[in-house]
């Protein structure tokens, strides 16, 4: 067996493993990052797009800011359309911060490239990865080009997304899952058009939400709600065009561009946490914890917020040898994100239309809507959520 020794052995290459290894790297401390894919396709791989102002502050303070800075979309606020209208909050006037827009697999580029240059072990392609002995001193083990490997740590950063194996090999009885299914996905596509609005637009219709975002100048992000069981062969280009323009158009003629569809697929919904994120010398963090609906973009984020955390905790170990910032980790996370939890819940419940609902309930989003966009103080409570709540 090939046995490797570093100081904190990390499961998962997506934004909160990579980020991880790239600050513990900043603090002079050492990491492995083991992943199962292969780097051409974690780069490829399409998801998140919004990048609060911590986030964007943190790449630049660390580095990674050029690329952001030259290709990233700076945007001041997002539109709510409904009834029609299109209604502009102007995240920069209420709250001083705004949003930038640069996909997640960018991140994920300039994560690698950081790594890569200062010579960071990232070993892709790592197969049946396996963890043990938290309590004590912690391993890892996995295949890689047919040969049995070893990681040995001291600690381990489990980054392996909501599917991984890191949660699932937390003794039963450890951790308590609070979660929550939503009754509806979203058909998402990517279209060769140039967008036709400057910021998102997210649209509460009759016929369910949907939203207008973008990737760059030349590329649309569209979705629309549809059933969690939707078969996406069910849904040719010409329909989902039909069905976003329905759901979008205002009254004004404002609608997105149309082009060609480079690529489609569904996503569902769910509200996911466990408590705590930590087992031993076993850190959870973003989705291997915790899921958000996408409605308030801020998956990713809290992914990046998690391991700001997490690194900090692990430098006051090797640094002071004090133990209080790791004890500390899970409640430092859970009370920011249980605020992000009930955001993503409130947009998604406040802009989709649910099967169960009647006619009282539509009244009542139509004037949340309303008040919302007219009401100084309720446009601010949902802006500086949306460019995220402070760290602690
Ligand atoms: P990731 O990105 O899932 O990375 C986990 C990594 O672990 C690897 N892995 C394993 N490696 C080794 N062994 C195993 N057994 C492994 N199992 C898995 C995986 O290959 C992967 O490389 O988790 P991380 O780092 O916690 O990051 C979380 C974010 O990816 C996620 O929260 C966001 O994409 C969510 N999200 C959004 N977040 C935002 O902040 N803003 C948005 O606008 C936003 N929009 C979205 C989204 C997610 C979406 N989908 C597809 C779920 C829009 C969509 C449609
Ligand atoms: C995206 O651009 O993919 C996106 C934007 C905002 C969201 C979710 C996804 O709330």
């Amino acid at each position: 067996m090939k046995k490797l020794r570093t100081q904190v052995g990390i499961v998962g290459a997506g934004p909160a493993g990579l980020m991880l290894s790239h600050l513990l790297h900043l603090e002079g401390i050492d990491s492995i990052v083991i992943e199962n894919q292969n780097r051409q396709h974690i780069e490829g791989r399409v998801r998140a797009g919004v990048l609060e102002q911590g986030t964007v502050d943190l790449m630049r303070r660390t580095g990674l800011g050029d690329r952001l800075d030259r290709e990233g979309l700076p945007h001041d606020g997002v539109y709510l359309s409904f009834d029609g209208s299109r209604h502009h909050l102007n995240f920069r006037e209420l709250t001083g911060k705004c949003i930038t827009v640069y996909a997640q697999h960018e991140v994920i580029k300039d994560l690698v490239r950081a790594r890569l240059d200062a010579d960071g072990q990232i070993l892709f392609n790592a197969a049946g990865v396996t963890v043990h002995n938290f309590d004590s001193s912690p391993a890892i083990r996995f295949q890689q080009n047919d040969e049995a490997c070893e990681v040995s740590c001291d600690f381990i950063g489990g980054c392996d997304g909501f599917h991984g194996v890191c949660r699932p090999s937390i003794p039963e009885g450890v951790l308590t899952v609070f979660e929550r299914t939503y009754p509806f996905a979203w058909l998402g596509i990517l279209a060769e058009a140039a967008p036709s609005s400057e910021e998102l637009v997210y649209t509460y219709h009759d016929r369910g939400f949907a939203l207008f975002s973008m990737r760059s100048p030349t590329v649309t992000r569209l979705y629309l709600q549809c059933s969690p069981d939707e078969d996406i062969h069910n849904w040719s280009d010409e329909r989902i065009w039909e069905e976003l323009l329905r759901r979008m158009t205002t009254r004004d003629g404002w609608a997105p561009n149309r082009g060609p569809v480079l690529q489609k697929g569904i996503t569902d919904m769910r509200s996911f946490v466990v408590e705590p994120m930590q087992c031993g010398k076993l850190f959870l963090a973003g989705d291997a914890a915790h899921i958000v609906p996408p409605t308030g973009a801020k998956g990713m984020n809290l992914a990046i917020a998690d391991v700001t955390v997490l690194s900090r905790a692990i430098a006051g170990f090797y640094k002071g040898k004090s133990k209080a910032l790791l004890d500390a980790y899970s409640s430092t996370c859970l009370r920011r994100l249980w605020k992000a939890q009930r955001f993503s819940w409130w947009m998604t419940a406040m802009l989709h239309r649910w099967e169960s609902q009647n006619e009282f309930d539509h009244r009542r989003q139509l004037a949340e809507l309303d008040y919302l966009t007219s009401s100084r103080a309720a446009m601010t409570s949902l802006a500086e959520n949306y460019v995220g709540l402070p760290l602690e």
